[in-house]
């Protein structure tokens, strides 16, 4: 008896195991699985996404966000990020793209420099069957049918653009200057990009109704603090009757660098010079808390958990949606003290 006791439970141990192994061995983890799972030793599963991402470059503090937010959030999806900085420079995107396409990755994501020129490699990604999610700034193809990405998420610019003329026309009835000239001095981001393209297009959008509000001056400042204050001295030098009263940035960073310029010149910014500006980053915050900044548009950088929800999406078959826009908000300096502690960044 205790001997074909034994005999059973020695059986018993051999289904079980049997069992579990024959368990194990049909809950195969998809090659496309969201996030690393866990084997009984304790090890992680091999098969990880690869994401390939050709970031613009590292022009700004919204750009910093922006890498940090991907950078982190592939670590939390456990993806394994190929990330490229391109420096500003269209062509070391293109060339990302095709290293990522010849290295087989599972995905392609970029943040597109400019709008045009992208109809070649992206028919290339495509047709090595690997999808592409375009991420921050929008790209123009030639043939507008054709479905060279297969989505875009990022920022709502011409919307931006119009907060920012809105807010601006509101402000300046406020403190009684609304009816007088408004001579507007821009410094526009990257030529050929869309932030740059539709901030524009938006702000003007709104201000044609305004036949008194006018952009006297205007050029590129490629998004960046040093150039936002070399282009504001130039502006500054050809206003000797100090006709600029109102100077649009289309990031913070270059009203930062051109708040610098004012002061050089011995004006007051926020004061003598309303500034609004984009992106909402903690230095426009501090700029508006010392008063010499007036308001900043939000533009969300955080757009890695997001993007890193697409990707496991496209990776298991699933639908996403061709166009995700990020929720912003606008902020004008009197809330700024109360709203610093809550950036992220
Ligand atoms: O506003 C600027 C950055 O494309 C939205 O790029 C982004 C812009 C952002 O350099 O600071």
């Amino acid at each position: 008896m205790k001997r074909f006791s034994k005999l059973l439970a020695l059986l018993m141990a051999f289904v079980m195991i049997f069992a579990l192994a024959a368990c194990g061995g049909g809950k195969q983890e998809p090659t496309s699985s969201p996030q690393p799972t866990e084997s009984t030793t304790g090890q992680k599963t091999d098969k990880k996404i690869v994401l390939g991402f050709a970031q613009v470059g590292a022009e700004s503090e919204w750009r910093t966000a922006n890498t940090e937010s991907i950078q982190q959030a592939a670590k939390d999806f456990g993806i394994e990020l190929k990330f490229v900085d391109a420096q500003q420079k269209q062509e070391n995107q293109i060339q990302a793209i095709r290293s990522f396409i010849s290295q087989g990755v599972d995905v392609i994501a970029f943040a597109p420099v400019v709008e045009t020129g992208w109809d070649t490699v992206l028919r290339e990604a495509k047709d090595a069957g690997i999808p592409v999610i375009i991420v921050d700034r929008q790209v123009k193809l030639e043939n507008e049918d054709e479905d060279l990405y297969v989505a875009w998420m990022g920022s709502n610019f011409e919307q931006e653009g119009r907060d920012a003329a809105e807010w601006l026309i509101s402000y300046m009835d406020k403190i009684g200057k609304g009816d007088g000239p408004v001579n507007i001095a821009e410094l526009q981001g990257t030529v050929g990009s869309s932030a740059a393209v539709g901030r524009k297009k938006g702000f003007e959008e709104v201000i044609k109704n305004k036949p008194n509000y006018k952009i006297i001056k205007s050029q590129t400042a490629d998004f960046t603090r040093a150039k936002g204050q070399e282009v504001m001295e130039a502006f500054l030098k050809a206003d000797p009757n100090k006709e600029i009263n109102v100077l649009l940035a289309h990031n913070d960073d270059m009203a930062l660098g051109a708040i610098q310029a004012i002061e050089a010149a011995g004006r007051k910014p926020g004061e003598d010079i309303i500034i609004v500006s984009f992106d909402a980053v903690k230095g426009a915050f501090e700029a508006m808390i010392e008063g010499k900044l007036n308001c900043t548009v939000e533009c969300n950088p955080l757009l890695g958990p997001q993007l890193m929800e697409a990707v496991v999406k496209l990776v298991n078959g699933e639908p996403i949606e061709k166009i995700i826009y990020t929720k912003e908000g606008v902020f004008p300096a009197e809330v700024a003290a109360q709203e610093l502690p809550n950036r992220k960044y």
